[in-house]
């Protein structure tokens, strides 16, 4: 993402901030809100709390902190900062992995290392073991089983992991490696259970983790799902250098093409 972007973003922030400490009152300011929802789309380490009253946005810095804002009034006022992860944080996610109804932050450094840290008492639940992974390449929360807890699907040097959202253990490991840059996960295929989607053009069942579809070619470098043709399955909506391309995972095709 360029800096000039970064600065744009940044600067509609800090002239929101400017209207509203100069108008009386807590006046809602809608330029702002639609500024934290960029940022949070354009950048990895920057992320909302889903449906969250108090506006909490979570974001990761280059030296390795985590830091928590959330919203008073027009304005954003940070109320937690983590300790080190020394290097810079990669990704931030946040989600309910136990259901419990509070979030917690999932985040990953360069360096390999995952961190989840409970958004309520602002404890570190979970850090992987020092070394065990030198990078990851992508990683995201889904509900991949029949237990009631989120789990944790991140790419490691090309190999595919589960973890347990609430216990934190492995639950399977690829034997194959994965050229992927991001992976998504929702029903793809419209059989009412979830895939696994790897930008390299991979669909795994989420599951029981075989392979259902490979395409011929990478869906992209970055990916999203949505239902955008209302046939009830979601298309893998990928992006390389900006340009765009829509694939209908149950008809194995590109959409619209
Ligand atoms: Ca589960
Ligand atoms: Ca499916
Ligand atoms: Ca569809």
């Amino acid at each position: 993402m360029s800096s000039r972007r970064f600065l744009a973003g940044i600067s509609a922030v800090l002239f929101c901030v400017a209207l509203a400490r100069g108008s009386e009152g807590e006046v809602p300011c809608a330029a702002l809100t639609d500024a934290v929802h960029r940022l949070a789309s354009r950048y990895d380490a920057f992320a909302m709390v889903p449906d969250d009253p108090q506006g909490r946005v979570v974001y990761g810095t280059n030296r390795g902190y985590l830091h928590l804002l959330r919203s008073v009034g027009s304005r954003y006022r940070e109320i937690w900062v983590s300790p080190s992860h020394v290097t810079r944080i990669q990704k931030v996610l946040i989600s309910d992995l136990q259901g419990s109804g509070t979030p917690q932050v999932v985040a990953f450094t360069v360096r390999g290392l995952i961190v989840v840290y409970d958004l309520g008492s602002f404890g570190l639940i979970w850090q992987s073991p020092e070394q065990q992974f030198r990078s990851i390449e992508a990683l995201t929360v889904a509900n991949t089983d029949n237990d009631r807890q989120q789990e944790i699907i991140f790419l490691s040097e090309g190999r595919l992991y589960v973890y347990d959202g609430m216990h934190f253990i492995e639950e399977w490991r690829s034997d194959a490696l994965y050229d992927a840059r991001d992976i998504a996960v929702g029903d793809v295929d419209g059989d009412g259970e979830p895939e696994i989607v790897l930008s390299s053009g991979h669909v795994l069942d989420a599951r029981y983790r075989s392979l259902k579809w490979q395409n011929k070619e990478p869906f992209g470098d970055h990916l999203e799902l949505a239902d955008i043709d209302g046939d009830g399955k979601m298309e893998v909506i990928a992006s390389t250098n900006d340009a765009v391309t829509i694939w209908d995972v149950d008809e194995r095709h590109e959409k619209w093409d």
